[in-house]
């Protein structure tokens, strides 16, 4: 793996422009998930780099950034993202390795990162507030001001994607940002700060500071100058950083995962539905926020759909990273441990097929055999828990009732879909499912950025991508003058 094109030096943090040694002068280990291997040394970021990259965000927006207006922002942002898509070869490849994703994928998360960089430059401008018509001889309007500093707590699975959808709405509304991102895969992050400075984002306006979560995370989220926390990760975290802002009284988007289930009705369009059965539950192995665990099918299509997904799990094969195959290793040993702890939890669930993990993959990436399960029961935990994995579970049903009770019969409520040919059902069922987001015959609609995302219940809070974003990282100021 290659870093020079890109600029970057793994070991340090990007704090106001500049490559920054970690005051703790500690370091952490990066390794390639498709071998094992050690990739590179990472700064091992603690609460003095942040307290530092706060103070540098702080002057940036009391300097060039925070007098740029709408527009120059916008034009800021459409330029990074240029300069994103210049860099598409290098950066793919640096998150596949990172990741362990298939180039393929890598690559569409890059262009989705300068997609999102194009929708929030050309948006900058676009978001203002409005007159209140109200009592005589009052004028009332209101402004949408940035936070300040924002805080972003990203994690492994989608660093581009997230960077785009959090950073990217961030930067448009005139806050500066600091980005920790994972442990495990930081460094398109990196990247990603470089490329930014390089187009011209004024220094301090986005800083990059790896490091552990409990050390440099913990630190970001109660660190009293950050006015805005967005954080993408596990349940036990998010709960923990709605705390720490709370003690701060900062508003948090959460967005922490689900158990997403697709609903099959008998009058659905059933080869139009199976490669969005089955590619939203092993994209990126399964380690995706939006994944598709659960897959509903009503009686009179049940045995068709599981013979034909099994048809296909039977043909995937898991491999390394730059193979581009179809699934990629786990990010780590310890996440492939957490997912083989639910295959183990499986007992005697029958297995309707299995993939297969090919001959060259090396001993000591962290591979699991892609595995779709069939008459499941909706209590199971394989039905109830995230496994962040290739793992899919199919669940009969009888009757849209029936459909609707195990649907919305879990913690989470991140993304639905329902397929079926009948115009009332898709309607009823777009009102009846608990989630954030409901497809219709489709299944993430090809993760359009403008489309507003996040969840209910477990899933979180909040709203990232879309204009949304744009609300959710401004703060609405009223003024009401009189003037008699
Ligand atoms: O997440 P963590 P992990 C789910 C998924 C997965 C499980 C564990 O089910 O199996 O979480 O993954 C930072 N204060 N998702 O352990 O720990 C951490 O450094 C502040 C779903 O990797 O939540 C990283 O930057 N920050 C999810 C980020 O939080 C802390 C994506 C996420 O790590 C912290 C990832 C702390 N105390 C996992 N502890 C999704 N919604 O897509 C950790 N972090």
């Amino acid at each position: 793996m290659t870093l020079r094109p890109l600029n970057i030096d793994p070991s340090k943090c990007f704090i106001a422009g500049v490559w920054a040694d970690p005051l703790s002068g500690k370091t952490l280990p990066l390794l390639n998930p498709s071998d094992g291997s050690l990739l590179c040394q990472i700064a091992r970021g603690g609460a003095d780099d942040i307290a530092m990259a706060v103070q540098a965000a702080e002057k940036a927006l009391s300097g060039d950034w925070g007098k740029a207006t709408a527009a120059e922002r916008g034009r800021m942002l459409a330029k990074i993202g240029r300069a994103v898509l210049e860099h598409v070869d290098e950066l793919a490849q640096l998150e596949a390795t990172d990741v362990g994703k298939p180039l393929k994928q890598a690559r569409a998360d890059v262009l989705a990162l300068a997609r999102y960089l194009e929708f929030y430059g050309g948006a900058a401008d676009k978001v203002h507030g409005e007159t209140i018509p109200y009592l005589d001889g009052y004028t009332v309007y209101t402004l949408r001001e940035p936070h300040g500093v924002t805080g972003h707590i990203i994690p492994w699975n989608y660093p581009m994607q997230i960077i785009g959808r959090s950073v990217g709405a961030a930067l448009a509304m005139g806050n500066a940002c600091v980005l920790k991102p994972a442990e495990e895969a930081c460094l398109t992050a990196l990247a990603f700060g470089e490329i930014a400075r390089a187009a011209g984002l004024p220094d301090g306006a986005l800083n990059v500071v790896p490091g552990l979560g409990a050390e440099a995370g913990a630190a970001l989220a109660v660190h009293k100058g950050v006015r805005h926390i967005s954080f993408t990760g596990s349940v036990g975290v998010g709960k923990l950083i709605q705390q720490s802002a709370g003690a701060n009284v900062v508003p948090v988007t959460l967005e922490l995962g689900g158990k997403s289930p697709q609903v099959v009705f008998d009058d659905a369009d059933i080869a139009a539905a199976l490669p969005f059965l089955v590619n939203a539950g092993i994209q990126n192995a399964g380690q995706t926020c939006s994944a598709s665990s659960r897959i509903l099918v009503q009686r009179g299509v049940y045995d068709q759909v599981v013979t034909e997904m099994a048809a296909r799990y039977a043909q995937l094969r898991a491999g390394p990273a730059l193979a581009d195959l179809d699934v990629g290793p786990l990010v780590s040993q310890r996440q492939k441990e957490i997912v083989e702890g639910f295959l183990t939890k499986a007992g005697d669930l029958k297995i309707a097929a299995q993939g297969q993990i090919v001959g060259s993959a090396p001993t000591g990436g962290a591979y699991v055999v892609p595995t779709l399960f069939a008459d499941v029961s909706p209590h199971h935990t394989l039905a109830q828990d995230e496994i962040f994995g290739p793992v899919q579970v199919i669940i009969p049903f009888e009757d849209e009732s029936e459909a609707i009770a195990i649907a919305n019969g879990t913690d989470f409520g991140l993304v639905a879909a329902c397929w079926s040919e009948n115009g009332a059902r898709q309607m009823r069922m777009a009102r009846a499912l608990r989630a954030g987001q409901v497809f219709i015959n489709n299944y993430g609609a090809g993760g359009g950025v403008e489309l507003p995302f996040g969840g209910t219940g477990l899933s979180g809070h909040g709203r990232e991508k879309g204009f949304e974003a744009l609300y959710g990282f401004s703060l609405l100021k009223t003024v009401a003058a009189l003037h008699h």
